[in-house]
Order: structure tokens, then C-alpha cells, then sequence
């Protein structure tokens, strides 16, 4: 900017002079006009409206006239300067609106075509049984218990009663943890069964006791269509004064009801587990031909292989070594407890003769069970 002066002619300063001041008020709105986009609008707005653009350059010079001068000088800069603003808000506006419609042009949505779905989910069929099995006894009064699938083997057999040499304890059935030296010796396995719930419940809860304990099992079965390596049991156990048979059967015949509707008649059969005696297998009335196949005469039945019963869970009473093992007094207390595979239910439920479908993680299969949430 040039210092102020008393002897200033404003037509010797000749960016202030008419023509000039026109001069670069057209360049500015030719530019304006042929500006295309946006960008090319912002280039044309800094090359004659920025800093260094002529106009802002002479308007700079105003300051320097003598005040006689400046009136009419910054009238004729503020006139070209308010014409070029104006041109380029109106440009401005007009190439917005352009490029909107352009946008609106180019994502037009189509909604006749085929939507691209996101399929839904479903819960496991295993979660179903487990949870629909776990709400009937809790109904009843019992109690949900958890225990961790990375067990010590001290729960998983010993409290349980198996002795050292016992077969389960062989590496074809357990799964063993390494110990810190990559050998055996940890002390710890994948649980084999949910029945160590069992011991944890007792030690650490008050008498009487109503619990029911779903999770998950490891073994090192082979995978094929009735086993699976890791697989689902549920797990009840009751301990109070006074409990005999007569009470685990009434419990086993809740579940059974819950899961296959009312009706259908349980057998108890001597079974054996270290942890409960007596000990028995359960089988329930085949739902679909209910006995009828295994009578003269009768139909065949796949289901139960016209045998009229299925295998379902074994049971028995607390064995007394074990209450003691956990500080109860078997004298005064007794208790029953019973143990089913949950895929196992599952099959014979709903007709599934693969256990493999069930691990697949295909939601072809989950879905057909419904989709509950
Ligand atoms: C037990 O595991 C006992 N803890 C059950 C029990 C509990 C008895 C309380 C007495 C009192 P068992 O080994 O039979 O028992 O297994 C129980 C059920 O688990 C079987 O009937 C079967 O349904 C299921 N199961 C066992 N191994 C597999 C496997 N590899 N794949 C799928 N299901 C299995």
C-alpha cells in the first residue's frame, strides 16, 4: 500500500483508474461465468477475489488517497467488488444446484430390482433344548449352576468318585490339559461331563439343594453321526432329607414331559457311575410309534428301531462317598442327580439323524427349529 498523501491525483494511480477498475471487474465475471464446477469457481474466486486479485489489490490502494479522492474511488472499487461478490454467490448457487440434480441423477434407486437381503440368524436348536429343559426345573425351584468347561481333573473324577484306574480316565475318552512343560500333569482336563458341576455346587452351597447345570463337554470321541468331541449335557441334582427314587423319577419324568409332551411313560434300568448308587439308565416311551412298534404286530419304527423305548440320561442317588467328599452328612442327607446329552435329546426330538448337522453352522438347519430369540 502506498503511504498517504495530500497531493494524490487518484487517475495517476492506475489501478484505481476507471478502465482499470472495469478491466478487472470483466475478467472477474468472465471467469465466473466460465467456471463449470465448483472447483473451477473456487480457482477464479482466489485468482480475482482473493488477496492478490487486482480489486482487493485496488481497493488496498484507497487508503492511500487524499481524503478528497477516496469517496469517489472507493465507490467505483466498492461497485465492481459488489458486482463480482455477487456474481460469484450466484454462480455459486447455480453449480450447486447442478451438481445436487447430477447426484440425484447418478444414485437414483431403483426399487424394483431384487433387495440384496441380509439373512437373519437364528439361536441354536441346542440353545433351545438346553434353555426350554433348564426353564422346566427352574420352574420347579431349582437353581441354575455353572461350572467352567476347563476343569481340575480333582472334580471331574476323583470328588466324583472314579477311581485312579478308571477307564474315563484314559486318554481315548479325556481330553487333558499340557502341563508347563508340554507334557501331561497339569492336573487339569476339558471336563468330560457336567456332573463336576455336582461338587462345586455342594461345597459351596446350603442344604437343601435344587440345581440344574447346562454346558458344555469335551471327549475324544470320534467325530460321526451320533458323537461329537464337544457336545452339551444338562445336569440336575437335588440334595435334601428324605429324597429317594420316587423323587428322581418324578424329575426325570418332568423333563421328559417338557420335551415330548405329557404322556409318555419312563423305565429305569441298572446302569452304573462311580458318583451315584444305585444307578440307572433312563429311557422314555417312543414318541413316535409310543411302544406300539416293539408289540405283535406292530408297525417297524426307525426312531426306536422298534424296540418301543429310547435311551435318554442316566441317573441315580448321590452315592454316599461323594456327599461325604463334599462334608455332608449322608446320614441325614440324600440326594438323586441325573445327566442327558442335549444334541442326543435334540435328535430324538425333532428327527435329526445327524449330529454333525448341529455343528456345521449352517442357519439353514438353526432356522427350522424356528426363530426364536
Ligand atoms: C455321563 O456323562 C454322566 N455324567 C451322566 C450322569 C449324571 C449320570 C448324573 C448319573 C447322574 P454318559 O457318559 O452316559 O454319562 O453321558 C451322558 C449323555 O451325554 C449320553 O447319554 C449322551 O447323550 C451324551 N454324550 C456322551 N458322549 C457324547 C458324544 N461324544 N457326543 C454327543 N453326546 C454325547
Amino acid at each position: 500500500m502506498s503511504a498517504g498523501s495530500t497531493q494524490y491525483d487518484p487517475v495517476e494511480v492506475a489501478v484505481l483508474s476507471p478502465d482499470e477498475v472495469a478491466r478487472a471487474r470483466d475478467a472477474a465475471l468472465a471467469a465466473i461465468a466460465a467456471a463449470s464446477d465448483l472447483d473451477e469457481l473456487k480457482a477464479a474466486r482466489l485468482a480475482h477475489f482473493g488477496d492478490r486479485a487486482p480489486l482487493t489489490l485496488a481497493n488496498a490502494e484507497i487508503g492511500a488517497l487524499p481524503p478528497a479522492a477516496r469517496a469517489e474511488a472507493g465507490k467505483r472499487v466498492g461497485a465492481a467488488r459488489g458486482q463480482v461478490r455477487r456474481a460469484i454467490e450466484e454462480r455459486e448457487t447455480a453449480l450447486e444446484a447442478e451438481r445436487d440434480e447430477r447426484i440425484l441423477t447418478a444414485e437414483t434407486v431403483d426399487v424394483t430390482l431384487p433387495a440384496d437381503r441380509v439373512p437373519r440368524g437364528a439361536r441354536h436348536p441346542d440353545t433351545l433344548v438346553s434353555d426350554r429343559l433348564t426353564d422346566v426345573f427352574v420352574a420347579m425351584g431349582y437353581e441354575v449352576a455353572e461350572g467352567p468347561e476347563v476343569e481340575a481333573e480333582w472334580y471331574n473324577f476323583d470328588a466324583l468318585n472314579f477311581p485312579p484306574d478308571h477307564p474315563a480316565r484314559a486318554m481315548q475318552d479325556t481330553l487333558f490339559v499340557a502341563g508347563p512343560d508340554g507334557g501331561e500333569g497339569s492336573g487339569m482336563v476339558l471336563r468330560t461331563h457336567t456332573s463336576p458341576v455336582q461338587i462345586r455346587a455342594m461345597l459351596t452351597r446350603q442344604l437343601p439343594l435344587y440345581v440344574v447345570s447346562p454346558g458344555k463337554c469335551f471327549r475324544t470321541d470320534e467325530l460321526d453321526a451320533t458323537h461329537s468331541p464337544v457336545f452339551h449335557q444338562i445336569e440336575g441334582l437335588a440334595v435334601d432329607e428324605g429324597l429317594t427314587m420316587a423323587d428322581l423319577r418324578g424329575a426325570v419324568q418332568a423333563f421328559v414331559d417338557a420335551m415330548f409332551g405329557e404322556g409318555l411313560r419312563t423305565r429305569f434300568r441298572p446302569d452304573f457311575f462311580p458318583f451315584t448308587e444305585p444307578s440307572a439308565d433312563v429311557s422314555m416311551e417312543c414318541h413316535v410309534c409310543r411302544g406300539g412298534s416293539a408289540r405283535p404286530g406292530g408297525d417297524p419304527c426307525r426312531v426306536c428301531k422298534s424296540q418301543g423305548w429310547i435311551e435318554i440320561a442316566g441317573c441315580g442317588m448321590v452315592n454316599p462317598r461323594v456327599l461325604v467328599a463334599c462334608g455332608i452328612d449322608p446320614d441325614r442327607y440324600s440326594g438323586f442327580a441325573f445327566g442327558l446329552g442335549i444334541e442326543r435329546t435334540l435328535m430324538i426330538a425333532h428327527g435329526v439323524t445327524d449330529i454333525r448337522d448341529t455343528i456345521e453352522g449352517d442357519v439353514r438347519f438353526s432356522a427350522a427349529f424356528g426363530m426364536e430369540i
